[in-house]
């Protein structure tokens, strides 16, 4: 979407905050033996008494409030019986809707501790790749130079991004116009950022492979090589002051 009202940015900055809130407790929450479900309980109790619904739930029927993946699930992993160990990479991700608008975050960390550095790579060039989308966010720009910059930060570090999974537009549904934001350049995508735009930005690293296929379950999208992927997403209004970040929560 695109906001037009101090209306629009008032409820938008309302569920950025509450989906970024909830993000930063489920993962203080997450700690090496606990199940996927336990924590995202957490976050539906949380959602809950904040007044918002979990997005997953009611735009998909999404069978969890947020989603968690854990190692080789990359993306829509279901929270279930799974037991998080010392040392897995873990990302959860929260979407979430208040009064008709959504917003979109997500992180990836390490629970525990971990003895693969690589790990810890995949998540910090995933800062890195983050960092440097933002350095293209502004009104006028193209949607592709987004990609451009994730994939030029990932390939400097050695790294791979996932090619079929995508930023997209945010606001007055989950995955709104544009439909997809990619994390590398796409030359035939001649869409241009507007102030006002509402976009989630989610860079999707890797330590080798490029796409993702189906996995155990009806959701979950995977690796089936091993590789280490790390992903980073906040829900962004793009101005000419720079880019908004809604979901970013200060501590
Ligand atoms: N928030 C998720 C979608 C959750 S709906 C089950 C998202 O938009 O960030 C992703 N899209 C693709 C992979 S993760
Ligand atoms: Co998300
Ligand atoms: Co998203």
């Amino acid at each position: 979407m695109i906001i037009k009202t101090e209306e629009e940015m008032k409820h938008l900055e309302e569920i950025g905050q509450i989906c970024g809130k909830v993000l930063n407790e489920t993962i203080r929450a997450a700690k090496p033996g606990m199940t996927t479900k336990e924590i995202d309980k957490i976050a539906g109790e949380l959602l809950d008494h904040l007044g918002a619904e979990s997005a997953p739930v009611s735009e998909y029927d999404f069978p969890g409030y947020t989603c968690i993946s854990v190692n080789e699930e990359v993306a829509h992993g279901i929270p279930g019986s799974r037991v998080i160990n010392e040392g897995d990479l873990v990302n959860i991700d929260v979407s979430a809707k208040k009064n008709g608008y959504f917003a979109d975050t997500g992180l990836s960390f390490i629970a525990g501790t971990s003895d693969d550095p690589l790990k810890q790579k995949v998540i910090n060039v995933c800062e890195m790749t983050f960092e440097e989308a933002l350095s293209k966010i502004k009104p006028g720009a193209k949607v592709s130079q987004i990609g451009r910059a994730v994939h030029k930060v990932a390939r400097q570090n050695g790294l791979s991004v996932i090619k079929n999974l995508t930023g997209h537009g945010v606001g007055k549904s989950l995955h709104d116009a544009p439909q997809h934001i990619m994390n590398y350049f796409d030359p035939t995508n001649h869409t241009l950022l507007k102030e006002g735009m509402v976009i989630a930005v989610e860079p999707f690293i890797s330590s080798r492979a490029s796409f993702v296929t189906d996995g155990k379950n009806e959701w979950a999208f995977e690796t089936k090589d091993g590789s280490y992927v790390a992903q980073k997403e906040h829900t962004i209004i793009v101005t000419g002051d720079g880019p908004k970040l809604l979901t970013k929560v200060e501590e």
